[in-house]
């Protein structure tokens, strides 16, 4: 799939008013909303291509305003599927999932919340700029089975080292899954992480995994 010019031209509304209209003709269209949320994201890695190019700190800050903007509109109308699922399945798993310190790049992190949310576990969002001992004081209060991190800079990234020392320091038994654009399978790999996401759809396929190892 190719990102389009639509979701770009709404993206980058700086009155911020197109993105509204976007999500709404896509929806009038039929679209489900898992969709519209992989328009966006290919749309927000189009715009992250040009950055310091053609796109600059202001599209970068704009862009991410925009797309919180829709998720705003698009997680009610998954959180109904999300209310037929969770009676189905019933509480099957808590995940604690955060950002990284020095990170303030949220808007993977909420997709990943909302597909697991879907899938009926419990998620718990530390938010943005998380440091280790709130993941692990999180971990420790609601006995959650994953540990979640994601991480958008290269800079950053390298905390969820840190974490991963610190948990198995701590001997805090959760499993450790990472992703976020700035992380890789070989990256989690080598710092000893649990799991590797790809995306929100493979990060659900991953805690499922790690939760069958675990029981
Ligand atoms: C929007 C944006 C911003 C917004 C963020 C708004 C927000 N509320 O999140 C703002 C303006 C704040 C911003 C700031 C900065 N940004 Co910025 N930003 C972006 C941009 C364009 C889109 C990010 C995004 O939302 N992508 C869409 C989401 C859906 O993708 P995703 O996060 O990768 O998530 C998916 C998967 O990775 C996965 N996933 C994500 N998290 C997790 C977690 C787990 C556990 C799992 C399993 C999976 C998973 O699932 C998601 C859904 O499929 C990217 C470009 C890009 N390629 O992503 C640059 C980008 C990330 N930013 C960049 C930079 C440099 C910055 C700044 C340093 C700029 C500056 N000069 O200040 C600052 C840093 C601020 C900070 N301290 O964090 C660089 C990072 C380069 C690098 N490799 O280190 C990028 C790549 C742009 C570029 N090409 O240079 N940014």
């Amino acid at each position: 799939m190719e990102y389009t010019i639509a979701i770009l031209d709404a993206l980058l509304d700086v009155k911020k008013k197109k993105i509204e209209a976007f999500c709404e003709e896509r929806l009038s269209n039929g679209t489900n909303p898992y969709k519209i949320i992989d328009e966006m994201t290919l749309g927000l890695r189009e715009i992250g291509k040009g950055y310091r190019e053609i796109y600059f700190d202001a599209e970068l800050m704009v862009s991410g305003w925009n797309a919180k903007k829709a998720l705003q509109i698009l997680k009610p109308l998954l959180q109904e599927e999300l209310r037929v699922k969770v009676k189905v399945h019933n509480k099957i798993g808590t995940v604690v999932i955060g950002t990284v310190k020095g990170d303030v790049h949220d808007i993977g992190k909420e997709i990943v919340d909302i597909m697991l949310s879907s899938e009926g576990f419990e998620v718990i969002d530390l938010g943005t700029d998380v440091e280790k001992e709130k993941y692990a004081e999180a971990v420790r209060e609601t006995g959650a089975d994953i540990l979640a991190m994601s991480a958008l800079l290269t800079t950053t990234r390298e905390y969820m080292a840190e974490v991963v020392q610190y948990f198995r320091a701590e001997g805090l038994k959760a499993k450790i899954l990472v992703g976020g654009g700035a992380v890789s399978a070989e990256y989690a790999g080598e710092i000893g992480a649990d799991a590797y996401g790809k995306d929100a759809v493979d990060a659900v396929r991953k805690v499922k995994e790690l939760l069958s190892e675990t029981f």
